[in-house]
């Protein structure tokens, strides 16, 4: 059994967000007013800004230590933003979270247009910790609040002829402005075969460390396939539409030798122009010993049998 396998993990493992900002916010009440802020009972406790009510998804979380706050929201990449890893959170103050509206179209009985509320009413939130590996052979480990995309599919009733699902970001320059260069072809768009949309894995997340997401990680609502290369988990969706034929993605679009549709996390298929054999875990020093990359990411019990009999060689 491979190290990052999801098992039950002690709630005592992982820092609750309640004391993470609780930390935050006495440091800066420090800061601000001299030591005696320090005092506790000086800080009456209350509900802090964007926190989100949920349960804690043991079952499907990761038992390593979350990456800080700090690096989660600060090493990014966002490339409607910028292509520097700083830039998303530098930058991302520009996109506007509400209004927001997704449309629903394809082979779906129930398409339209839907306002976030209503996308995200209906589905309890959970915490899932996932570990994120980047196509650039860096990973982060982030607890994320979000709930399961195929609970959303289903309310559109998608028909026998959806075999695909396709997702778009936001295309608006003046809120991105990174869409200005032609870095990619805008907007970004990303697809999964139904099955794996539909596993209990993939997931949408609307907060990180039990509140909103902030921009740079893809406000309001983004996808989250823990088994792919990061690049799959498209961040502020607009658009999610069910296909009967493979959709494209942005980077199998920009470099389709590098980069293909299904982008599944593997360590014997090397990109072109470096190893994907082992990975740097974000926040542990740049001159950590780096880790070996797990087939799947770690969850090749739960999804290997999407691909038997496929040449992953191939379809990478
Ligand atoms: N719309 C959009 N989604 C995106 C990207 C992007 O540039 N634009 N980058 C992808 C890549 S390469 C990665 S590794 C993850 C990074 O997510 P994070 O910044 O929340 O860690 O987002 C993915 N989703
Ligand atoms: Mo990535």
């Amino acid at each position: 059994m491979s190290k990052y396998r999801p098992r039950r993990i002690l709630p005592s493992e992982i820092t609750p967000p309640e004391v993470f900002f609780d930390r935050r916010r006495l440091l800066a009440a420090a800061l601000a007013g001299g030591a005696s802020a320090l005092l506790p009972a000086a800080e009456p406790s209350q509900a802090q800004p964007g926190q989100l009510r949920y349960t804690r998804n043991t079952r499907y979380s990761t038992s390593e230590p979350p990456n800080d706050y700090e690096d989660i929201t600060n090493y990014n990449n966002f490339y409607e933003f910028g292509t520097e890893k700083s830039d998303p959170a530098r930058n991302a103050g520009s996109l506007r979270t509400h209004p927001w509206t997704v449309t629903v179209s394809g082979e779906a009985e129930v398409t339209g247009q839907f306002a976030l509320e209503d996308i995200l009413k209906p589905h309890p939130l959970e915490e899932r910790i996932y570990r994120l590996r980047c196509v650039e052979a860096w990973s982060m480990i982030i607890p994320w609040v979000g709930f399961p995309l195929a609970d959303l599919l289903k309310r559109f009733k998608p028909t026998s002829k959806a075999k695909y699902v396709e997702f778009r970001t936001l295309h608006d320059p003046k809120q991105m402005p990174g869409q200005r260069f032609r870095v990619l072809d805008w907007p970004y768009v990303e697809g999964l075969r139904i099955d794996e949309a539909m596993h209990p894995l993939t997931f949408i997340a609307v907060g990180v460390y039990g509140r909103v997401l902030p921009n740079q990680n893809g406000a309001p609502l983004r996808l989250v396939v823990p088994w792919k290369y990061g690049f799959k988990s498209i961040k502020s969706i607009v658009s999610i539409r069910f296909t009967e034929k493979q959709p494209l993605n942005s980077w199998h679009v920009a470099q389709p030798d590098e980069y293909g549709f299904y982008a599944n996390v593997n360590p014997n298929v090397d990109h072109p122009r470096w190893s994907q054999a082992t990975e740097r875990l974000i926040g542990r020093g740049f001159f950590a010993k780096r880790q070996p990359t797990l087939m799947f990411n770690g969850y090749a019990e739960e999804v290997a049998h999407l691909y038997s009999g496929m040449d992953l060689r191939r379809y990478f």
